[in-house]
């Protein structure tokens, strides 16, 4: 048995004193030549000390956080004589027939003998002959520091920015919680299992697999005090992924206003004392506010394609309503509201609200919606943000009115306003068309009659 060869420190360029900050291997590990037996880290690069033969790493001979200059000794290498041939298979890449032809076997510590054994391929006999004529010491690999790791890419060590590259990562998403924010191989393979939990929330021209979040913590909350757990019913895990996609990634923004609804209260109180034995609430009164405003503002009665490159801009008014239930959210949709009155509206309302409480919905009743109304009003609140509901580019939350002064151009007042939040997805609405939409929402809700324009 051979002397082990020692792995050395190569030229480092003007770094001394470098400290080891991983220990990629550790004693009985089988490595190939070049392979990264320690990472050593200086203030602007990380850097790997390779093995100068393939074999078995004997010892080590530095720890976590020494500090080493050129030509440390790093470990002890045994090289593989005697191995089988399946051993040293495992560690020699294995190589096309005719690049291990072509390619000449190159001795690190004898270059001028690689000719001699050109298409030898059996790392075996290499090393071999190598150990029967010379002592192979660390060859002289050369770093640029800033080569292997400059400045402005991720901080990470070059295995794991191989491990990355072989896994289709793209390093400068992933949130590094390493010292000083190094992206360590846990959070390339958090990374890549936050990817396939998102089940390919791809599209609308970005990728939701590639955002970068840390992983979710994970906290046994029973350390601090009593807890129990319960599962998230079937419907909020349904709506909750929709949600989740929806939010991260339509590029939200919410436009807020009130509407004078003073004198459409006065209308909808005298329709209730007529209509016994029909619930009017302001909800469907919005619904009509709405088709008026979508009929004059069609880019918001629109679906954005997957690729976020195409709208398609429909001519029909189905309304989607988010009614809550024990179960969690479900949205029905009121079609052809256009063509529906106030009292139809508010049948249709109150059995699509029924149905949803009973769980009684099909996938037919809640699909083909044009645009989204969740209206809170019946509990409180001043203001939300509605979630939009892809692929439609906006959605309206409603809050509860209230008695507010307001001027008139010589007093203050009593109105009945209502606080409306449009959330609209800023990729294919401005901001001005989202005021100039919620405003003229409220000018028809403060007038009905222009309903009829
Ligand atoms: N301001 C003041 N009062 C309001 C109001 C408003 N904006 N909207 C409704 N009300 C009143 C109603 O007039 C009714 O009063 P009366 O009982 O005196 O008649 C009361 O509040 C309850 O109304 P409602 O909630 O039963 O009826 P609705 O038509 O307003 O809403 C429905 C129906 C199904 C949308 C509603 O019940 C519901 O589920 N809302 C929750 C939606 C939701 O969860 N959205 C959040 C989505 S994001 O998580």
């Amino acid at each position: 048995m051979p002397s082990p060869i020692e792995a050395k420190v190569p030229d480092i360029g003007n770094y001394h004193n470098v400290p080891v900050i991983e220990l990629l291997v550790k004693p009985g590990d089988l490595v190939k030549k070049d392979q990264g037996l320690v990472t050593l880290e200086s203030d602007k690069a990380t850097m790997e000390v390779p093995s100068p033969v393939a074999g078995v790493v004997r010892e080590l001979r530095v720890k976590l956080d020494d500090k080493v200059s050129e030509g440390a000794i790093v470990a002890l290498i045994e090289s593989p004589v005697g191995a089988t041939e399946s051993r040293v298979q495992a560690i020699e890449p294995a190589k096309p027939a005719q690049e291990a032809k072509a390619v000449p076997a190159i001795d690190a510590a004898n270059p001028s003998a690689a000719p001699d054994r050109a298409g030898d391929a059996s790392l075996e006999r290499r090393v071999d002959a190598g150990a029967a004529t010379h002592r192979p010491t660390a060859p002289p690999v050369r770093f640029s520091a800033n080569a292997v790791m400059p400045e402005r890419v991720p901080y990470a060590t070059p295995a794991v920015r191989l491990f990355a590259r072989e896994l289709g990562v793209d390093l400068a998403q992933v949130a590094g919680s390493g010292k000083g924010g190094r992206v360590l191989r846990e959070d390339v393979q958090a990374f890549v299992r936050q990817a396939f939990a998102a089940g390919g929330a791809r599209g609308a021209g970005s990728g939701g697999a590639g955002l970068g979040l840390l992983p979710w913590p994970e906290i046994d909350f029973s350390k601090f005090g009593p807890v129990q757990t319960q599962p998230l019913s079937k419907i909020k895990r349904a709506s909750g992924s929709n949600l989740a996609r929806n939010w991260a990634m339509i590029p939200h923004v919410t436009q807020h206003d009130v509407a004078d609804i003073t004198e459409m209260e006065a209308f909808r109180k005298q329709l209730g004392t007529e209509q016994k034995d029909l619930k009017i609430t302001p909800l469907v009164f919005l619904i009509k506010a709405a088709v008026a405003a979508l009929q004059r503002f069609p880019i918001f009665n629109a679906a954005l394609d997957a690729k976020g490159e195409t709208l398609t801009l429909k001519q029909y008014f189905h309304i989607g309503i988010a009614v809550d239930t024990p179960e969690g959210l479900v949205v029905p949709v009121i079609r052809d509201c256009d063509r529906k009155g106030i009292l139809e509206l508010a049948r249709e309302l109150a059995l699509v609200s029924a149905k949803a409480r009973d769980r009684k919905l099909t996938p037919a009743e809640m699909s083909g919606g044009c645009f989204s109304i969740s209206s809170l009003g019946g509990i409180g609140g001043t203001a939300f943000t509605p979630i939009i509901n892809a692929p439609e580019v906006a959605i309206l939350g409603v809050s509860k009115s209230s008695m507010q002064p307001v001027w008139s151009g010589t007093a203050f007042e009593p109105r009945l306003m209502l606080p409306l939040s449009l959330s609209y997805d800023h990729r294919v609405i401005d901001g001005a068309a989202a005021a100039r939409f919620v405003a003229y929402m409220a000018l028809v809700l403060a007038d009905l009659r222009r309903l009829m324009l």
